[in-house]
């Protein structure tokens, strides 16, 4: 009938973005000296063995949800930019396996990225969206931010690390896929979170993903991080990214109850089957 014509899954079109990490044969990364930056290695060592990932939204109601233990249990652990561990460890767990980082994390000299020890010995995933329509030739020169340089020094830095660039046509596509999604209400065009990046970057890799105070729980508290004291409501429902609609999606692909997801704050995402999509 008309409601399956209409009907694709959620989970299927974000599958569909395909996002993923630039590797050193893609296209003009293969002509160029700065595409032998890339790890050579896969974005995940033993994709054989990974059967669950969390992943740990940087809201403020992750505070006080004593899900660390939880978290730490899963075989892969992925966290944003430089939301840290070290004293939330029963809200936030202590395993990283990944980051993913935007351009200002690592373009600013704040937050140190060449050096810091947060972002050593983690895979890291970093992204810049790009201008929409833009090449990745002009990717290199009108990035939002110049990550390339910093990406550059780490690199050197650290010739063994995991630190990929997100292919960012990509992550337009996943704006595309999330568009799609919401129908006939037209999105800004500004890129996906950090964390609807990080989720459909990790999807394809996990049978099962549970991420962590995405959706807002009842633990909601106004505040902006769980590591800091700012109160701003935006950073939850969203003023640039088109965070409200990233979440409205990844409900829709929510396989688990009412309790897991408002009193625990825990969204859980099966990866489809080949055959459903
Ligand atoms: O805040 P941020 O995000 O680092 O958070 C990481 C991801 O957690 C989810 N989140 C966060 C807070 C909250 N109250 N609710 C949430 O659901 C979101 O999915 C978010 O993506 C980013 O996405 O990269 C972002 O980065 C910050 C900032 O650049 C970094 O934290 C570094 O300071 C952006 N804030 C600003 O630019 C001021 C934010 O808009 C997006």
């Amino acid at each position: 009938d008309s409601f399956e014509e209409q009907y694709y899954p959620s989970t299927c079109l974000v599958m569909e973005a395909g996002v993923r990490v630039l590797k050193r044969k893609d296209p003009p990364f293969n002509k160029l000296q700065f595409g032998k930056l890339f790890p050579k290695q896969k974005l995940f060592r033993q994709k054989k063995n990974i059967k669950t990932c969390a992943i740990v939204s940087s809201a403020g109601s992750m505070a006080g949800s004593k899900l660390g233990r939880f978290i730490d249990s899963h075989d892969i652990v992925m966290r944003f930019n430089h939301a840290p561990t070290r004293g939330f460890e029963v809200d936030v767990g202590s395993k990283t396996t990944i980051r993913v980082v935007n351009s200002q994390v690592v373009t600013k000299p704040e937050f140190d990225f060449a050096h810091a020890p947060i972002f050593q010995n983690v895979t890291i995933a970093a992204w810049d969206p790009g201008k929409y329509n833009g090449t990745l030739e002009d990717w290199l020169t009108t990035s939002d931010y110049d990550l390339f340089t910093n990406y550059e020094i780490y690199r050197r830095r650290y010739p063994k690390s995991r630190a990929f660039l997100i292919d960012p046509h990509s992550i337009w596509r996943l704006w595309q896929s999330l568009q799609m999604f919401a129908g006939n209400r037209p999105l800004r065009k500004n890129p996906p979170s950090s964390g609807f990046i990080g989720l459909a970057l990790l999807l394809p890799h996990c049978p099962v993903v549970d991420f962590i105070e995405y959706m807002p729980s009842t633990r909601l508290n106004g505040r902006c991080h769980y590591y800091s004291k700012e109160i701003n409501s935006a950073c939850t429902f969203g003023s640039w990214h088109p965070l409200a609609a990233e979440k409205l999606m990844a409900l829709d692909m929510n396989v688990a109850d009412d309790m897991s997801v408002f009193q625990f704050g825990i969204l859980r995402m099966r990866r489809p089957d080949k055959l459903l999509c």
